[in-house]
């Protein structure tokens, strides 16, 4: 019965990959795969992470199962990170993290929590967002619509984003990205987000709010702004947390779903509906970046090694930014493209269009995703020259 099966294409972002290993131009570029890059291109793995695998091989004891809701002392460590030291929705009891194989894991959690149990109400993503959102609403069965949010010129459409939520049917799902909006860079400012919440709350629309850049954008607490202020003004709230690259364990698949409701009560009744639809799918998460993440963040010394090179990382590309529009000031596409230098996170929208981005990668290769999405990260003191003498040449400058 195989026969009649079709082979479809893989996916676009992790293609690029593959297209790159093989390209034998010396002075290739990758800006492609959202992963973080030092100055010399690598992923490498992060101080704090190291010593932590150290420990946790010294130490451990046990492969055992860790349960569908994963480790209790990772849940205890990431939920003051990402809600607050002193938050008051920890303090009444209303929020858990249910761990999950990564972000998307507990996207995926979500999802099927929301087909399930809230079934008939549908999803709204940001146009453009994550394809992977796309895939896995469809695939739980939940009806995905959009709202706009960056407009002709490449700005964000905040006044698009804000009229299109005030027809959305009340009691459907929002999913707003925390910050680092992958594929574009542009967040919500903090009036922006007051705005947002404001609408969210008088339609009775439920947010679930995508957290994978923690840290990446303009601090591990200014990036949770928007995060923190849905959780203690709102009733119920979904978040879906990442370690992936603010500890660098992408292949780990660490993240949690973290449910915030109304009391303590209907939180242990939602919580309990994650474990059934985390043992239908998996079963158990993964231990080991769990784990990793639980040593580090209750440890406070490691912790501060953690986040003083997490505070490399993210300042190393908010100088990259500024660094490449500089770079394009003497061809005259400074103004152009100073987008790059106010977006966030590791991706740029930098509006090059597909035909500009494939001669990018035929004639200079150079690979980033054919939105014009660029891995801001892929860029270094190196080879900013390069990069911008090739944009300079797709513009006919
Ligand atoms: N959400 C967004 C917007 C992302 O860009 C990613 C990145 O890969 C994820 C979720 C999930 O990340 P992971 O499953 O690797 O933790
Ligand atoms: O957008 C990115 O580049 C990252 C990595 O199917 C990624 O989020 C890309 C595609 C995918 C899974 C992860």
């Amino acid at each position: 019965m195989f026969e009649r099966i079709e082979r479809v294409p893989g996916d676009a972002i992790l293609g690029l990959i593959q297209a790159f290993k093989e390209d034998t131009n010396p002075q290739k570029v990758d800006l492609g795969v959202g992963v973080y890059r030092d100055a010399e291109g690598n992923t490498p793995v992060m101080r704090a992470v190291k010593e932590a695998e150290a420990r946790l091989l010294k130490n451990e004891s046990t492969k055992t199962y860790i349960g569908s809701h994963g480790s209790p002392a990772y849940g205890d460590a990431v939920l003051p990170l990402v809600l607050g030291a002193d938050s008051p929705v920890l303090e009444a009891g209303r929020a858990s993290a249910t761990q999950s194989p990564g972000g998307t894991g507990a996207l995926r959690l979500a999802a099927d929590f929301i087909a399930g149990e809230l079934p008939g109400r549908g999803i709204w993503v940001s146009d453009p967002t994550w394809p992977n959102h796309h895939g896995l609403f469809t695939a739980a069965g939940i009806a995905l619509h959009k709202y706009p949010y960056v407009d002709a010129d490449n700005r964000l459409d905040f006044d698009g984003m804000l009229a299109a939520f005030n027809k959305i049917p009340e009691g459907d799902v929002v999913v707003l990205h925390a910050c680092c909006h992958n594929p574009t860079g542009f967040d919500l400012s903090a009036e922006q987000w007051r705005t947002l919440l404001e609408v969210v709350r008088e339609r009775r629309l439920l947010p679930l709010i995508d957290f994978a850049y923690q840290g990446f954008g303009q601090g591990l607490d200014e990036d949770a702004y928007g995060v923190r202020l849905f959780a203690e003004q709102l009733d119920e709230v979904l978040i879906t947390s990442s370690c992936s690259k603010n500890f660098g364990i992408y292949n780990e698949r660490t993240g949690c779903l973290i449910a915030v409701a109304k009391n303590a009560e209907q939180m242990e009744n939602v919580r309990s509906q994650f474990a059934v639809v985390a043992r239908e799918n998996y079963s158990n998460p993964p231990a080991h970046g769990g784990a990793i993440v639980s040593e580090i963040l209750h440890d406070p010394e490691l912790a501060a090694v953690w986040r003083d090179e997490l505070t490399e990382m993210r300042d190393r590309v908010n100088t990259l930014r500024q660094e490449f529009v500089k770079a394009l000031d003497p061809y005259g596409l400074a103004e152009k493209y100073a987008c790059v230098g106010e977006q966030r996170g590791m991706f740029s929208y930098t509006g090059l269009t597909p035909d500009q981005v494939d001669r990018l990668r035929d004639e200079f290769g150079i690979y980033m995703v054919r939105s014009g999405r660029a891995n801001v990260a892929g860029f270094s003191r190196e080879n900013l020259p390069y990069i911008t003498r090739a944009i300079a040449v797709v513009n006919g400058v």
